[in-house]
């Protein structure tokens, strides 16, 4: 090892214990306190159709990617099981509602099954089975005052879109926006909080370009690519439409959710590096709509041309945007929605030439990202307790796209099952503490969303691992919920609007307070 790699590695552990040490004398005895939220703070639990709903085929349903996918590969999920019942959300939604009430929620995210509506896939036939459970739904939540909050698609496409390319088929622009529409006109009335689109890397990335979500396409470097422009020219179609035909007589708001993991630099000499993978993962889809300037980031547009060019394409194999789509796209979110869980470290070396040995996203980016196993995490592989990192990311946000009106829309922690969840409940609370130091800079965050109400279909994982605050019991026809114990702690922080470190619960008996 040379004697300037040793200097910087000492120079980098003093700056790295600096950091720690700092944090830990300014913030710590913050942390021992109680901390109050601000005025206006909203609270909030998340689920998705597929995950919760199950009536896979009731009433006039048509099969979505999922439904396919478990059907045909039954055991492309860990357990072999599938969303055909999964918690019976589309008979329970009652239950769901006096849970919401139990927690005392200001609002509720879940999302509509584009086939429960429009089982052609398009507007040329309703579902008035499919739209009156959404009414039900969305009516007793607000009888309790309890808001809704609507993604318009979570993953569930319908096959019949699929098969004609699915994300990858240009004509999504207006079969989206199509849908979008029948459902501002159909539940607008009563819902002003609208996603467009959950987690555009996990649909593309994931979906297209890997094997880890339906439709399992793998056609790496090229189809997550074409997916990622026509999933932003599509989900921006909406919100214009949102914006010119329903928000002057509705009123609300609509944005898209990125799902953003914070990636830091093993070293110094990674600093530049982790950039550019930031980019490429999440910024990908945040610079497009935030940025001054539109389009996809320039540091993802030079090396995927680069890149192509030595590859022998004859085109950069990632499509571009037409000024008008970029002017489309561009501000086409009145908020950014962030789904945060967790943090890598990124960096490269030498090993990594000839390491992929076909074009692809990760070889694009040219940088490895990992997790230090001695990192505390949750039953999910990915999922590490990493506070900081999501401090880091939400001051990232405010620095780099003017200090936007941010919605956390998931956070939460896997187990696998079990009602004491003191590590849930660790989790809940060292992230609301990172949250709260963020808005103590200026970070202007406006709503917290826990992922997840209840377990549910954890897609490829099955039902192996539990994201609830309320346990699901699958083997009981009812499937019966039970609070964990994070649901007695995460009321107490609803209810007092301020997070208490020292409150232990009574978990004998949850009760639904006065006013909900
Ligand atoms: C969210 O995604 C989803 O919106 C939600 O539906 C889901 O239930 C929740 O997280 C919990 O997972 O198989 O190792 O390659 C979070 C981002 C992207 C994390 C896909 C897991 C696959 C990891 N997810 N990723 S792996």
């Amino acid at each position: 090892m040379s004697l300037s790699l040793v200097l910087s590695d000492i120079l980098h552990l003093s700056l790295l214990s600096c950091i720690l040490l700092c944090e830990s004398e300014a913030l710590k005895e913050a942390r021992q306190s109680v901390r109050k939220f601000p005025d206006g703070f909203q609270f909030g639990t998340a689920t998705a159709s597929y995950q919760v709903e199950g009536g896979w085929d009731a009433d006039g349903k048509s099969p979505s990617i999922w439904d396919h996918l478990t059907h045909n590969d039954p055991c492309s999920t860990d357990d072999c099981k599938n969303g055909d019942i999964a918690a019976d959300s589309y008979n329970l939604y009652k239950r769901d509602v006096e849970m919401m009430r139990e927690l005392g929620l200001d609002f509720y995210r879940f999302s509509l099954s584009w086939t429960r509506i429009l089982p052609t896939s398009f507007p040329d036939k309703i579902n008035e089975a499919g739209v009156q459970y959404y009414n039900n739904l969305i009516n007793e939540m607000l009888k309790y005052n309890i808001q809704p909050l609507v993604t318009l698609f979570h993953w569930d496409l319908p096959q019949k879109l699929q098969e004609m390319g699915g994300w990858t088929n240009p004509h999504i622009v207006d079969w989206f926006s199509d849908y979008a529409r029948v459902a501002f006109e159909l539940f607008g009335d009563r819902v002003k909080n609208w996603i467009t689109i959950n987690e555009p890397s996990a649909v593309c990335f994931h979906g297209y370009g890997s094997v880890t979500l339906a439709p399992m396409l793998n056609i790496q470097g090229v189809a997550e690519y074409m997916c990622a422009k026509n999933l932003l020219v599509a989900h921006a179609k909406a919100y214009h439409i949102y914006d010119k035909e329903f928000r002057p007589t509705q009123g609300g708001t609509i944005g898209l959710t990125h799902n953003a993991f914070w990636y830091e630099p093993e070293t110094e000499n990674d600093v530049e590096l982790a950039e550019a993978v930031r980019q490429f993962e999440w910024g990908q889809y945040a610079h497009p709509i935030f940025s001054k300037t539109g389009d996809f980031p320039p540091v993802m547009k030079e090396k995927i041309a680069a890149k192509s060019a030595a590859q022998g394409f004859k085109r950069t194999r990632l499509p571009e945007f037409t000024s008008e789509e970029v002017e489309m796209v561009r501000g086409s979110s009145d908020f950014f929605g962030l789904n945060a869980y967790t943090t890598f470290l990124v960096y490269k070396n030498e090993s990594l030439e000839g390491y992929y040995d076909v074009p692809s996203f990760y070889d694009d980016y040219e940088a490895l990202t990992y997790q230090p196993t001695h990192w505390s995490g949750a039953a999910s592989v990915w999922l590490k307790d990493v506070p900081w990192g999501f401090y880091n990311l939400l001051t990232k946000i405010r620095e780099d796209y003017d200090n936007p009106p941010v919605f956390i829309l998931e956070n939460g922690y896997s187990t696998r099952g079990g009602l004491d969840d003191d590590d849930r409940i660790t989790y809940i609370r060292s992230h609301l503490n990172a949250l709260l130091d963020a808005i103590e800079e200026g970070s202007d965050i406006q709503k917290y969303t826990v992922w997840s109400l209840m377990d549910n279909f954890e897609w490829t994982r099955g039902y192996t691992e539990r994201f609830g605050l309320y346990e699901v019991d699958y083997e009981s026809p009812q499937r019966t919920r039970t609070p964990r114990k994070s649901a007695f702690v995460y009321k107490e922080i609803v209810r007092s609007r301020a997070l208490d470190p020292h409150y232990e619960p009574d978990t004998t008996v949850m009760t639904i307070d006065e006013g909900h």
